[in-house]
């Protein structure tokens, strides 16, 4: 399907990353994966790993060419086709200090293997077939991933989830488009416009389908990227102390002297599974210096980006025309107002903060005894995603490229319906169809620029 230069050399790479670590793995895959490890590996059983069995693993000593011993470790062998690349495979597990790795990888390189490029041993699944492109691609998430529920997604993507519904939608349209170049190849069978409804309703049946991915693309997306969380409100009510909280770490300095933070502090975290970037500000509002004018600067600009914002209280204080004042700036943005310090007697009126918003968005905590905290993580989520929890579970599209696949799909498929109704000439309207069908196949690979699948590969480590 692809041409490809260099698909027929055998490969290797270090696959762990560089530093130390109780072991270190050595990658080959090709044609000559076996006979090049059979050139350095010394067994102890002394027999050659040229006849051993697929998934056996080999205990001995890799050896320089003057039989001086690298290092002590244990080789596995994977025969192809069932193996990560179809290829054979060799890993060498050896001892995780660079120096025996870089000195294990010199002697199989000159031995006659390659040095891997970037996401070549992935590339090799994909181009030989054992992986579509989706779940290459899940491969990347899944090393990348920074949350339990964006690995869990990105591995149902890799056990083909994704790859099946776009199979059946896939066939919904092709079904359809056979149907259609019968009529325009039999023009006897002219079609009236019961038979055109027929028609649109089938595409829609797939349209449905699409629609369906890409309404939990938002989560997806979510939980890629993750989410901008803003911790604002006056100096003292506790932003560094609900930070610390969330992060669940001592991350921000908190203290009774009001301007404690004099920078904006940035962290990620994860709040109930879903990645947040949680943004601590300065409660400065008149600036006694430069320092604190940047300080303010930066806490507007980072206001301005968030996805939600915290505007903190002080539970125990009444209500000043400093919170009002930042109630005002913030209102119109998502925002939950966080009533702190609800351990002391609350002295906030409640009614001068529905002025500015709803009381569903008034949550009280207490930071010091961390009360009312779990609650405060729900209504965080549920205001970023409208629903309580990402649902990890189903296909959760999340990449770009196959969103925007998806809608380039959707549009050709509403474009045919449209022209079912115009009573457009059926030759046109199979050929939206047959675009569309090229849309998706794009997104699993079927049919993609090579460049493209360069760049996506390019963003693989070496080793993967
Ligand atoms: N009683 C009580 N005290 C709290 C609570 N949360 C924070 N504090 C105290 O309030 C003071 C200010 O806390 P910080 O977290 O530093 O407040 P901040 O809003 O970050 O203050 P600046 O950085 O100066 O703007 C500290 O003495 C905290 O111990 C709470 O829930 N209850
Ligand atoms: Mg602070």
């Amino acid at each position: 399907m692809y041409q490809y230069k260099g698909l027929e050399d055998t490969i290797a790479a270090i696959s762990t990353p560089s530093g130390q670590g109780g072991i270190g793995i050595i990658r080959i895959s090709g044609k000559d994966a076996i006979n090049v490890a059979d050139q350095v590996f010394k067994p102890k059983s002394k027999k050659s790993i040229s006849a051993a069995r697929s998934y056996t693993v080999h205990y001995g000593w890799i050896a320089d060419d003057r039989d001086e011993i690298i290092d002590e470790v244990l080789l596995t062998i994977m025969r192809g086709p069932k193996s990560y690349t179809t290829e054979d495979v060799i890993e060498i597990s050896c001892h995780g200090g660079i120096i025996s790795l870089r000195a294990i990888l010199k002697q199989v390189t000159d031995k006659g293997a390659r040095l891997a490029e970037p996401g070549e041993f992935t590339k090799r699944a994909f181009l030989n077939g054992r992986i579509d492109l989706t779940q290459a691609e899940a491969v990347l998430d899944i090393i990348n991933s920074k949350t339990d529920a964006f690995l869990k997604v990105s591995t149902n993507q890799l056990k083909g989830e994704l790859s099946h519904e776009l199979a059946v939608i896939r066939e919904h349209i092709l079904n359809t488009y056979v149907e259609m170049e019968a009529i325009v190849n039999f023009p006897e069978d002219d079609i009236d416009s019961e038979g055109r409804k027929k028609l649109s309703y089938d595409i829609e049946k797939a349209k449905s389908k699409i629609d369906q991915l890409l309404l939990e693309s938002d989560q997806g997306r979510i939980l890629r990227e993750g989410m901008k969380l803003v911790l604002c409100g006056k100096p003292n009510v506790g932003k560094s102390s609900l930070l610390n909280v969330l992060l669940k770490t001592e991350r921000a300095i908190v203290s009774d002297v009001a301007g404690t933070t004099r920078d904006t502090i940035e962290e990620s975290a994860q709040i109930n599974g879903v990645p947040f970037q949680v943004i601590d500000t300065a409660g400065i509002l008149n600036p006694r210096d430069q320092i604190e004018e940047e300080a303010i600067k930066r806490s507007e600009m980072s206001m301005q980006g968030a996805d939600i914002v915290l505007v903190v209280l002080d539970g125990g204080q009444e209500l000043d025309e400093k919170d009002h004042a930042i109630m005002q700036t913030v209102k119109g943005q998502n925002a939950l107002v966080v009533i702190n310090k609800s351990d002391l007697d609350n002295k906030v009126d409640k009614s001068e903060i529905i002025g500015f918003f709803d009381e569903k968005r008034i949550v009280n905590v207490s930071a010091l005894n961390k009360s009312g905290v779990d609650q405060l993580r729900e209504s965080i989520v549920y205001n970023v995603l409208h629903t309580e929890a990402i649902n990890v579970h189903g296909t959760v599209v999340s990449n770009l490229r196959h969103i925007q696949s998806l809608k380039e799909a959707q549009t050709l498929l509403a474009s045919s319906q449209k022209g079912l109704l115009e009573n457009l000439s059926l030759e046109f309207v199979s050929e939206d169809l047959k675009q569309s069908v090229n849309h998706l196949d794009a997104i699993t690979g079927k049919n993609i620029d090579v460049d493209l699948l360069d760049t996506i590969f390019s963003q693989f480590c070496i080793g993967k």
